[in-house]
């Protein structure tokens, strides 16, 4: 028992004849946290020093088993017992436990179920080792249990996929002893009987010997590192695993090491701040009050966004009615919807029959009057103002009272368009990120006079199709496209002044994003680029450096990127190649301009592009653009290809502090005081030694 540690009644026992029911309930999930680990310790050793069951069961209340250790406490200093120490003495136990899993069983909650005497499942419910994901490994014997289970192959794909199994898989691979239905309770009862009556065998995982395979280990090492090279715990994994021919103490002991190593790095903290960001999105009160029901979905616009977002409505099993002028553009919307939803079926996502179903559900029209009997609209058409004011006009004379009027629009104002209808309550943004069906992002733009029942509709509607929305308010580019503007140019500034795209593409990935910015701007097309900047071209701040010059010409050879086999790259061989008339083009700018190309070490480039994205997302907070910096982190991680482990920009820049980042500002401004200035708001965390962090819990 740990000094002064106090059970809080998380964990309670039962007696009921010649059986102990013991109990964890620690709502919302029953994480192992700190009075959960005592709480066991507690009644193994009472149970045990009284000696009168002849049987334990642990099960859990509420709607999970244990879902694994309690992530919360995880950086911080670790107060004893430890949970596998806690596991220890539950398989130490001379009275047999058994474990009655349901729900989701994850990560420790498994480990638990691990070092019982033996396993029941309920049926429908699963286990998993997600730790993979947050940047660890089961630390808490999984490593070493698992393989003596199920076998090596088994708990290399359950502990690097950290993939919830069913647990009737798992009872199929040995991990699981028996899969029964039934009330947690009941079940514990029984199970705890049939232990005592000798119909439920038990036996100690540390007394089986896991079949070794050493070849398939090296492997998997050698799999996992080269699918995952910025990380180091799925390698750290396979090598806990490795150990699982030892004693089991000696492996508990490789496992722990290979645990407390990854618990150590930035990655670790960076998943975490991803898991905990991905739900604080939402835990806001515009996100949480009354909203309106919305069953019907009006998208306007079959091209790659409306189709993309009327593909993902319908997966969600709501109906849509898709909208288009012209009766080819409808039918190559209707074809579009058909092609993604093949395409989640191919990919397993989805059933025939659902695809068919929602299909069914999918009413095309050429006429905006067809929308007059649904609940919101989604308009997804050109990105011109006049267009879409015209669109909402119309809407305001045909739409039922209370129906929701959103845009799609990536950047424009969403109150002028309000002002286009006679409610603009019942107006905001929902700025879908394509393909549209696939990009978990939602930026929810709230305009001056959203309601605040319309607001919490669309952070329903993201709920719904399983989306991150993100608050966002009004401006040019809202949070995502207005910080990649700023920090577009210092990409194009370093091709300018000496690096090529490839060498960015490069760095960039090598740091961590699944595509540099140039493969980017090739699949995204390069014409959109292009007409943004032929459009804002009156608008440009003589003071500003003009970093459009090289992406203008290849655009006027007629090369937009993938969609016409030549940008940046060249797309006529399988693996896309550098394009080398872009090379002659960038040459030609250079000249022209007088510039001396100079060297740039891949860091460097990642260096300067990183903190032109940190310092436009740093006045994205400071304005209010932004609710806190992790919505920030959240659009980037779900919208942008950011690397998870990362954490978000914002995440990233607390690990570099405010003063690093204010001090390379003020070097690169040496060369370009324009575009480089110092953010009050970095300046003041940078004199107080604040972080962002601290900023999220305020
Ligand atoms: C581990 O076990 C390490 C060991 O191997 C070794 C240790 C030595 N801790 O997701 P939801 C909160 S690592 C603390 O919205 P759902 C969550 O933040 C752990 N809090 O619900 C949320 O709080 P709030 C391995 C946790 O029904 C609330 O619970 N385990 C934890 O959609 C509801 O969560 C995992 O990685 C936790 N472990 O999904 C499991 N889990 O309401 C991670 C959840 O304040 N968890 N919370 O926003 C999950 O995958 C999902 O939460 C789960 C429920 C499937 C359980």
């Amino acid at each position: 028992m740990a000094d002064g540690a106090v059970s809080e009644n998380v964990v309670t026992t039962e007696i009921l004849g010649d059986v102990a029911l013991v109990c964890i309930d620690n709502p919302p999930v029953n994480a192992s946290g700190h009075a959960v680990r005592v709480g066991l310790v507690e009644a193994m050793e009472a149970l045990n020093g009284a000696g009168e069951a002849k049987a334990i069961a642990i099960w859990c209340a509420g709607r999970t088993f244990m879902a694994g250790a309690d992530i919360r406490e995880f950086g911080k200093p670790s107060k004893p017992p430890a949970l596998p120490d806690v596991f220890n003495v539950i398989e130490q136990s001379a009275i047999p436990v058994v474990a009655v899993m349901h729900g989701t069983a994850l990560g420790g909650g498994f480990e638990l179920g691990l070092c019982c005497h033996a396993r029941v499942a309920i049926a429908g419910s699963k286990v998993g080792l997600p730790e993979v994901l947050i940047g660890l490994l089961p630390g808490a014997g999984g490593t070493q249990r698992l393989p003596r289970l199920a076998g090596i192959p088994f708990a290399l794909d359950m502990s690097l996929s950290g993939r919830q199994v069913p647990v009737e898989e798992a009872a199929e691979a040995g991990a699981i002893d028996r899969v029964v239905t039934g009330e947690p309770r009941a079940v514990a009862l029984d199970m705890a009987k049939a232990v005592v009556a000798g119909d439920l065998p038990t036996r100690r995982t540390d007394q089986i010997e896991a079949a070794y395979d050493a070849d398939l280990l090296a492997e998997a090492k050698a799999a996992a590192q080269a699918k995952n090279p910025n990380l180091v715990n799925p390698g750290k994994c396979v090598d806990a695993i490795a150990a699982c021919n030892l004693p089991l103490p000696e492996g508990l002991k490789v496992e722990r090491q290979c645990f407390l190593d990854c618990m150590e790095t930035p990655q670790r903290a960076g998943l975490i701040h991803a898991f905990f960001g991905e739900r604080a999105v939402s835990n806001i009160p515009e996100a949480k009050g009354p909203s309106r029901d919305v069953q019907t979905v009006g998208v306007i616009g079959g091209g790659t966004m409306g189709s993309g977002i009327a593909t993902a409505c319908l997966s969600a099993g709501l109906n849509v009615v898709l909208v288009e002028v012209a009766q080819e553009g409808l039918d190559r919307g209707v074809s579009t919807i058909g092609k993604n939803l093949d395409g989640a079926v191919k990919r397993g996502k989805m059933s025939a029959e659902k695809k068919d179903a929602a299909l069914g559900r999918l009413t095309p029209a050429l006429e905006l009057d067809a929308l007059a009997a649904v609940d919101l609209v989604i308009e997804a058409v050109f990105e011109k103002m006049e267009v879409k004011r015209e669109i909402f006009g119309k809407l305001d004379a045909i739409c039922k009272p209370g129906a929701v009027l959103a845009s799609n629009t990536s950047y424009l104002d969403i109150n002028e368009i309000a002002a286009a209808t006679s409610r603009p309550a019942d107006v905001l943004g929902l700025h879908f990120f394509s393909p549209a069906h696939v990009m978990r992002l939602l930026e929810i733009v709230q305009g001056a006079e959203t309601a605040p029942e319309v607001l919490a509709t669309g952070f329903a509607l993201a709920k719904k199709l399983k989306k991150v929305g993100v608050l966002a308010q009004v401006c040019d580019g809202f949070i995502g496209n207005r910080i990649l503007a700023h920090y577009g140019l210092c990409s194009g500034y370093l091709v300018l002044d000496g690096a090529s795209p490839q060498q960015v593409d490069r760095a960039l990935e090598d740091f961590g994003f699944a595509m540099g910015p140039y493969k980017v701007s090739d699949l995204a097309g390069l014409d959109i680029g292009w007409e943004t900047r032929k459009r804002k071209a009156g608008d440009r701040d003589p003071a500003e450096r003009y970093a459009g010059d090289i992406p203008d010409r290849i655009c006027e050879r007629g090369w937009f990127g993938r969609k016409t086999g030549r940008g940046y790259y060249l797309y006529d061989a399988s693996a896309p190649v550098p394009n080398p008339e872009v090379a002659e083009i960038i040459d030609a700018v250079r000249a022209e301009k007088g510039l001396t190309p100079r060297a740039f070490s891949d860091q460097d480039i990642v260096d300067r592009y990183m903190t032109a994205m940190i310092v436009e997302a740093a006045r994205v907070v400071e304005d209010g653009t932004a609710k806190r910096p992790l919505d920030v982190d959240m659009v980037f991680l779900f919208g942008y290809g950011f690397p998870r482990f990362r954490g978000g920009p914002l995440h990233y820049a607390d690990t570099l502090g405010a003063a690093e980042i204010v001090a390379r500002i003020e070097r690169y401004a040496e060369d370009d005081p324009h575009y480089w200035q110092v953010p009050a708001i970095l300046r003041r965390m940078a004199a107080e030694g604040t972080s962002f962090a601290d900023l999220n819990k305020s």
